[in-house]
């Protein structure tokens, strides 16, 4: 598709129009997700790379990477390198951005609850790291080593133990991830890095991969199950041997069409995050907001992709226009222009008039942005009005860059309206809980009427017998302790 040669950022005039949550939603600007026209396409390379183990993931990372690995694993001293070549700038930036992102998550951390709900009747819920999750950081248009302060220290903070990190092979840094990606994850303790990238990623981290030689069965490459018992030839996945990736609980992190579309595909076998699609901000401005501030952050956001949507929701026709020649003046200079000037010219973009305040909370909430912004009177007020969107950027000096680097909040968010039903990573996104169910005799006595009871209605004797049996004058001594 070729460039628009200026911004046209079209105009959607909601004014003295009453919509229903419903058609409000379906008028308001928003790509049309794709994902299904790939979803054969992926399906094929989990399967093969879920099959062939490392001889896919080699024939995958040539035709897709244009690199010839042996294996994805990226050897310890790779990393080290890249630390030590890390620019004392870049290595100060990403050690304030773990720092502020390390104090909210650990603040985050949900307490365990743990109640007598009667006497004698002990219940607790007990939040609980998934043991191993795979991390992945996109490449391609951009290279995010922010991303991997994004994934990893949430993670940490919820006390997971192993941790993966996968990110696609680059042919200029010698078939290794981006150096500062690799950097990154050394500042955060990070050992275990592949590079792998999209669909393929995301099967071998699901599924696991057996090293070279690992299956006995003569082919030389294998799959692991996550099932030691159903390899073939028997053998786990050893990740001591080159090559070997341990299958994971957990696949986070952002990527193109294909690793969403793979995380869905994989889904079931590993847990998945909210799907972070293509980057999107809103911003809700009125007549006192700069219109050159709002112009300056929907570029920002339009810089990450031609698709990325910029989207600001006002009540004055002035300041609309402000905003739209001060985009135009801004999209010209900006580096990245062309696919600035796209993304702001594409229906997914635009500027949604309203009758008020009211009128745009309730057209960000049908939105339900990944970014949203809020540049009005009383800007906190009116954030916490806001009941759906990833994150919320209250006032001028909160532009959305700012949480993508260095805020202390996550920039892995909801992306498409799903804000509206999901969260961006956190550390309950690293968390499950477990109940913990304790009643002595008494208290179990107390409601073991009802169970029989409820056993009869459901036609499941069995259960309220096993509970009478411990009553029955059988002389049985039971345990207390
Ligand atoms: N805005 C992106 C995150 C990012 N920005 C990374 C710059 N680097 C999605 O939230
Ligand atoms: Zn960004």
């Amino acid at each position: 598709p070729s460039t628009p040669s200026v911004v046209d950022f079209r105009t959607l005039d909601l004014r003295g129009r009453t919509l229903s949550p419903g058609d409000l939603k379906r008028l308001l600007p928003r790509a049309a997700v794709s994902a299904h026209s790939s979803e054969a396409a992926v399906q094929a390379i989990v399967d093969d790379v879920r099959a062939r183990g490392l001889g896919a993931l080699r024939e995958l990372a040539h035709r897709f990477d244009g690199v010839e690995q042996d294996h994805p694993r990226v050897p310890a001293d790779v990393i080290a390198a890249a630390l030590e070549e890390l620019d004392d700038d870049v290595r100060g930036a990403l050690e304030e951005a773990i720092r502020r992102a390390r104090l909210f998550a650990e603040a985050q951390r949900p307490a365990d609850v743990e109640i007598e709900i009667a006497e004698g009747a002990r219940l607790t819920h007990r939040w609980i790291a998934v043991d191993r999750v795979g991390l992945y950081v996109p490449g391609g248009l951009a290279v995010y080593p922010s991303s991997v302060v994004m994934n990893v220290v949430p993670a940490q903070a919820a006390g997971v133990r192993s941790i993966a990190l996968a990110s696609p092979p680059q042919k200029e840094f010698g078939g290794w991830p981006h150096p500062v990606i690799l950097a990154a994850a050394a500042m955060l303790g990070v050992t275990e890095v592949h590079a792998m990238g999209g669909a393929q990623a995301v099967a071998a981290l699901a599924y696991g991969v057996v090293a070279d030689g690992g299956t006995g069965d003569g082919t030389g490459d294998g799959v692991g199950s996550g099932e030691p018992g159903a390899l073939p030839g028997g053998s786990a996945a050893d990740p001591s041997r080159p090559g070997a990736i341990d299958p994971v609980n957990l696949i986070t992190g952002p990527g193109n069409v294909f690793v969403a579309t793979a995380k869905r595909l994989v889904r079931g076998s590993v847990g998945i995050d909210s799907e972070a699609g293509t980057t999107e901000i809103a911003v809700l401005a009125d007549a006192g907001a700069d219109a050159d501030l709002v112009a300056a952050d929907l570029v920002s956001q339009a810089e990450h992709d031609p698709q990325a949507a910029s989207v600001l929701v006002t009540d004055s026709e002035e300041l609309a226009a402000a905003v739209v020649e001060a985009l135009g003046v801004r999209a010209q200079r900006t580096r990245h222009a062309d696919r600035v000037r796209t993304a702001l010219s594409g229906p997914q973009s635009g500027v949604i008039l309203v009758d008020d305040l009211e009128h745009g909370i309730a057209v960000c909430d049908a939105y339900a942005a990944e970014h949203l912004e809020i540049q009005t009177a009383d800007a906190a007020g009116v954030a916490r009005r806001i009941r759906n969107a990833g994150a919320v950027f209250v006032g001028a000096y909160s532009p959305v860059s700012l949480g993508d680097y260095c805020a202390g909040s996550n920039h892995v968010l909801p992306t498409g309206g799903t804000a509206a039903f999901t969260s961006g990573l956190n550390v309950t996104t690293f968390l499950k809980a477990v109940q913990l169910v304790q009643y002595d005799r008494e208290a179990l006595r107390e409601v073991s009427a009802s169970i029989e009871a409820l056993s009869d209605a459901e036609n499941l004797p069995a259960h309220g017998e096993a509970v009478a049996a411990r009553f029955e004058a059988t002389g049985r001594a039971v345990r207390t302790d």
